[in-house]
């Protein structure tokens, strides 16, 4: 048998090159075992150029890459950089120290940290992504910082302020991580289906293998077949190069008190799509072709599209009465009559916009003249999303049509009634344990900080009054996401990425309810909506004492306030769809999002929807307040009552962020006051994140 089966057999890859590398020597040189202990060591079970050479020099043969090669397998940042440069990011003895700088929001004789409304500083700021300006060099603060949120109408809450610097005085040692050279990993119980079985180590491996007696390590497979992590047997005593944050134990301040401990919980998950019964439509006889099944759910996704949005078009009282396309010859040609329908496709003309919509009755030609202010709302008409026109048919097939209706929010929101107690909300997003560029330093060190390490009374008042932290997708980094993140992994183990997230979490004090929904890094259905996480991948999750999963999206109601949650893909579509939206400016994107009351309109392009027989991602009542991630820029905004937030992320710039340059804003922590779901308060934990 050649290498290439061998390799297979054992459930190892190898790409090409790497095996024109190898083949020569293989035999000769080196056994299969020593080859498969290799590349276990490095995390991977996809042997490519770059390991077959490290593996070839580790024989003492130096083998040079050809030069073709050099393009695919980045050689710059060797496989095993990634471990490396993330362990060394654990030993780095950087002491941080808190100290005074201003800060940008402005705390009222009530302590109420008010927001400037006046600040266009942030504005560029927030779509620069440049770090604050900061006295000194490396020191570092923790910041209360309002940052300027473009209020579109609504109330009027803002005022412009002075800013408060909030008193930072005193180093904060970050317990973990600063200066532990040797992290020891607890044991890790062994991964379902996967026996330590008694081989320690590889020294017989090959007979092992060969002989296929104890358990074969396995690859799990995602979605469409792509292998997406690597179980391996675990070999008892053998250290991990990587920490799973393990040894990170934060204890709550001694002393410290929590308002929020005495403030009975009042939340409860009001959407999730785990609870949505789907019909799914069948085969008539066993002889039905697949593709019809499929046709057939599709059309029965945008039925159920299309039947939500008219609803909550026909909410609004400005639109009236709305007919069906296939009534239209009925009507007379001077009556001004509303229709509504999917938006098949839309194009300028020369005299205006033209668009084909379709209501399930039938498919109308709609044009608007460009002369017509109306007319701009044609930029924000996504693809296949639903909209309403008023105007006149023609009786040609063809309907004038002289307003537009989005579906949109209602301009004013009845008042809820108040909170007896001031109750916060963390929202956070985009974590991605696991890769390199994961903030954990900030990260930890904000988990410290919501265990009572404060720096002033401010923020002790913010801390001892969060109730709820809740999480919109990408927890982990995932494996096999995008092009080369291999080589930006710290933790090349899917499992053990939620492993250490888990470690991580359970340092969020127990009265704090987690909420934590997937995204598109997580082990989740890629298609949206995402139910939830694969169970085997991220059972660790279970362990957390106070946590409950949520589906992208769902909607959580906090003390009669609803919170849409979402990962927010659909950003990337507005971005490609509409002009002038960037991947800079989130909060702008959420807003069409939400004035088509949909999550990700647009079928066919960047974001994949599942073809589910009832379409959950439409927004279907006004939430309150409306998070999402993914982009990983904070920013938010007001529009008629409903406050918009993109939450950011903890990861550093990744290479591929650099190459389609997208500049982050992590370890920002949005403070939510429950009551008005509006902002209190930012907390940077930035300084902390190194390659920011
Ligand atoms: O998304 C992080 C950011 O990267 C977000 O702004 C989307 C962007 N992104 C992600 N994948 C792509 C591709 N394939 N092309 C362009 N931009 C992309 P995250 O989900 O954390 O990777
Ligand atoms: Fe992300
Ligand atoms: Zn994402």
């Amino acid at each position: 048998m050649g290498l290439i089966e061998e390799l297979m057999k054992n459930n190892y890859l190898i790409t090409p090159s790497a095996f024109y590398l190898l083949n020569e020597y293989y035999d000769g040189n080196f056994n299969l075992g020593q080859l498969i202990k290799f590349a276990k060591s490095k995390g991977t079970f996809i042997i490519d150029s770059q390991i077959a050479e490290d593996f070839l020099s580790s024989l003492g043969l130096h083998v040079k890459l050809p030069l073709e090669d050099s393009s695919v397998s980045a050689p710059e940042t060797g496989v095993e950089k990634a471990p490396e440069m993330a362990s060394s990011e654990v030993q780095t003895d950087i002491e941080p120290k808190i100290e005074e700088t201003t800060t940008d929001a402005r705390v009222l004789a009530d302590g109420s940290v008010e927001i400037t409304s006046d600040s266009s500083d942030v504005e560029s700021y927030v779509s620069t992504g440049e770090p604050p300006i900061t006295e000194g060099n490396e020191t570092s603060s923790t910041e209360i910082g309002g940052e300027k949120s473009e209020f579109v109408g609504g109330e009027s809450f803002v005022s412009t302020g002075e800013l408060e610097t909030p008193d930072l005085g005193g180093d904060v040692e970050v317990e973990s991580g600063g200066d532990d050279s040797s992290p020891v990993e607890e044991p890790r119980a062994p991964v379902s289906g996967v026996s330590n079985g008694d081989s320690n180590g590889y020294a017989d491996s090959e007979e092992y293998y060969e002989n296929g007696n104890g358990v074969k390590p396995k690859i799990v497979y995602g979605d469409y077949g792509v292998p997406i992590a690597y179980v391996g047997d675990e070999v008892p005593g053998e250290e991990k190069s990587y920490s799973v944050y393990s040894d990170v134990v934060i204890r709550p301040k001694e002393g410290f008190k929590y308002r929020a401990r005495e403030i009975k919980d009042d939340w409860n998950v009001v959407f999730d799509v785990k609870n949505v019964k789907f019909e799914v439509p069948k085969a008539k006889n066993a002889a039905g072709k697949e593709g019809e099944i499929i046709v057939k759910a599709y059309s029965k996704y945008f039925k159920s599209r299309l039947k939500k949005m008219k609803r909550i078009i026909r909410e609004n009282p400005e639109v009236g009465g709305i007919i069906d396309i296939a009534k239209l010859s009925y009507v007379q040609t001077d009556e001004d009559v509303t229709i509504l329908g999917l938006v098949n496709n839309k194009r300028e003309t020369r005299k205006g916009y033209m668009f084909e919509i379709e209501d399930g009755t039938g498919i109308m030609k709609v044009f608007i003249n460009r002369n017509n202010e109306e007319s701009k709302k044609f930029f924000q008409i996504m693809p296949d999303s639903v909209v309403a026109f008023r105007g006149r048919y023609s009786g040609r097939n063809i309907f004038f049509a002289d307003k537009i209706f989005l579906p949109d929010v209602p301009k004013f929101r009845r008042e809820k009634p108040p909170l007896e107690e001031k109750v916060y909300a963390i929202l956070l997003s985009d974590i991605h344990v696991g890769s390199n560029k994961f903030c954990e330093k900030a990260f930890e060190r904000f988990l410290e900080w919501l265990n009572g390490e404060v720096n002033n009374k401010k923020e002790e008042e913010l801390v001892s009054r969060v109730k709820y932290l809740i999480i919109a997708g990408d927890v982990v980094d995932g494996i096999g996401i995008y092009p080369g993140q291999y080589n930006e992994l710290a933790i090349p183990d899917i499992f053990d990425q939620y492993e250490a997230l888990v470690n991580l979490l359970r340092n969020v004090p127990d009265h704090i309810t987690t909420f934590i929904g997937p995204g598109n890094h997580d082990a989740a259905r890629t298609a949206l909506p995402q139910p939830g996480f694969y169970d085997e991948y991220a059972k660790p999750l279970k362990r957390l004492k106070n946590a409950a999963i949520i589906s992208n999206p769902a909607v959580i109601r906090l003390h009669g306030r609803d919170f849409l949650i979402a990962h927010g893909r659909g950003i990337e579509d507005v971005v490609n769809f509409i002009p002038n939206r960037s991947h800079h400016r989130p909060a702008e994107a959420m807003l069409d999002l939400l004035k088509l009351r949909h999550l990700a309109p647009t079928f066919g392009e960047k974001v994949p929807i599942a073809p589910d027989p009832e379409d959950t991602l439409v927004i279907e009542s006004v939430p309150d307040l409306f998070q999402a991630g993914h982009v990983h820029v904070m920013e938010y905004k007001m529009y008629n009552g409903v406050f918009l937030i993109n939450t950011g992320t903890w990861q550093a710039q990744t290479e591929f962020q650099k190459m389609v340059n997208i500049v982050p804003t992590p370890a920002r922590v949005p403070i939510i006051d429950v009551e008005t779901a509006r902002l209190r308060a930012v907390v940077r934990f930035d300084q902390f994140c190194e390659g920011v």
